[in-house]
């Protein structure tokens, strides 16, 4: 019986490192492939930030890291103190309180000292806000365009394609993909270019918004806005409308798929003949001259 026993235990045990083994082998089947490509997506329990992609959300990143810092310190400063008045002025130990009403040092400190800190917190806010504002030597522009309830981009000087991007329902979802994120159409950029995003809405204000990017910018009816992003490593990023805007808003991603600037080029010349032209014209491989349009709203505005 105890041979038995040892047998079963060994056999399971056997089992046991045979199933963690197949695992451990699909693990290193899917999880490179998986984490090759998505970079900017949801984490379950992620707490912080995104991985950054490219320079925005590289310096959107460090600015979060300084503001956490002067916040801790400013948070278990004011604790200790709460602490310390709680302790040495109770009515025990400080039975005849101060009648104190005004002290100048003290009143000049606590109004100069938070102000010194807002404008450190500040000059960085500034500098950052004003780094994103603009492309400077953009690579190529992108007009995206939030509509109820999907995306619609144009490659204005790419040979002025347009197409729409809808999200994938999650009954229709392949093994792998995520659900509330993959689109039909992805918005595919080359690695390392300098995009320069022109936004604008089509029914309602809308929100275009790739946090591992750090891009962020409203649509709105009748207006064009501008912003720019990079992706400094190939993959996929993921994003969502992040201005409420209807009953489906929820459901509004936002794909956007980094390659090196070979497969961009290749990609675009497939792009050219599956998507119509901006001007509702059957798709054409030929340059279309109103193309340039957009490029010089955005150049006038510098
Ligand atoms: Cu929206």
């Amino acid at each position: 019986m105890k041979v038995f026993m040892a047998k079963r235990r060994a056999f399971g045990l056997g089992r046991l490192v045979a199933g963690l083994a197949a695992v451990a082998m699909g693990l290193v089947l899917t999880v490179p492939a998986l984490a090759e490509s998505v970079i900017g997506a949801p984490a379950p329990w992620g707490v912080g930030l995104q991985p950054s992609g490219g320079p925005i959300k590289d310096r959107i990143s460090s600015f979060n890291d300084m503001v956490f810092a002067i916040i801790t310190v400013i948070t278990i400063f004011v604790l200790v103190l709460l602490a310390y008045c709680v302790w040495r002025f109770s009515a025990n130990r400080n039975p005849n309180p101060s009648t104190t009403s005004h002290h100048t040092g003290l009143e000049i400190a606590w109004t100069v000292i938070p102000v010194l800190i807002l404008v450190v917190i500040a000059i960085p806010s500034f500098r950052l806000i004003y780094y994103q504002d603009r492309a400077v030597d953009a690579d190529l522009t992108i007009n995206v365009q939030g509509r109820q309830w999907y995306w619609n981009y144009t490659y204005v000087d790419q040979g002025n394609f347009t197409f729409d991007s809808y999200p994938i329902q999650t009954a229709d979802l392949k093994p792998g993909q995520l659900r509330n994120l993959e689109v039909d159409n992805e918005l595919v950029i080359p690695v390392g270019a300098n995009i320069r995003i022109m936004t604008t809405g089509h029914d309602v204000i809308h929100s275009f918004f790739v946090p591992a990017l750090g891009v962020q910018k409203y649509t709105i009816p009748g207006r064009s806005m501008e912003t720019w992003m990079r992706a400094d490593r190939a993959g996929i990023y993921y994003g969502q409308c992040n201005q409420i805007c209807g009953t489906n808003h929820w459901f509004m991603p936002i794909a956007v798929r980094a390659v090196p600037r070979a497969e961009f080029d290749t990609w675009v010349a497939d792009a050219r003949k599956r998507f119509a032209q901006a001007d509702g014209s059957a798709p054409a491989i030929a340059a279309a001259p109103a193309a340039q349009e957009t490029l010089q709203i955005a150049e006038a505005r510098r």
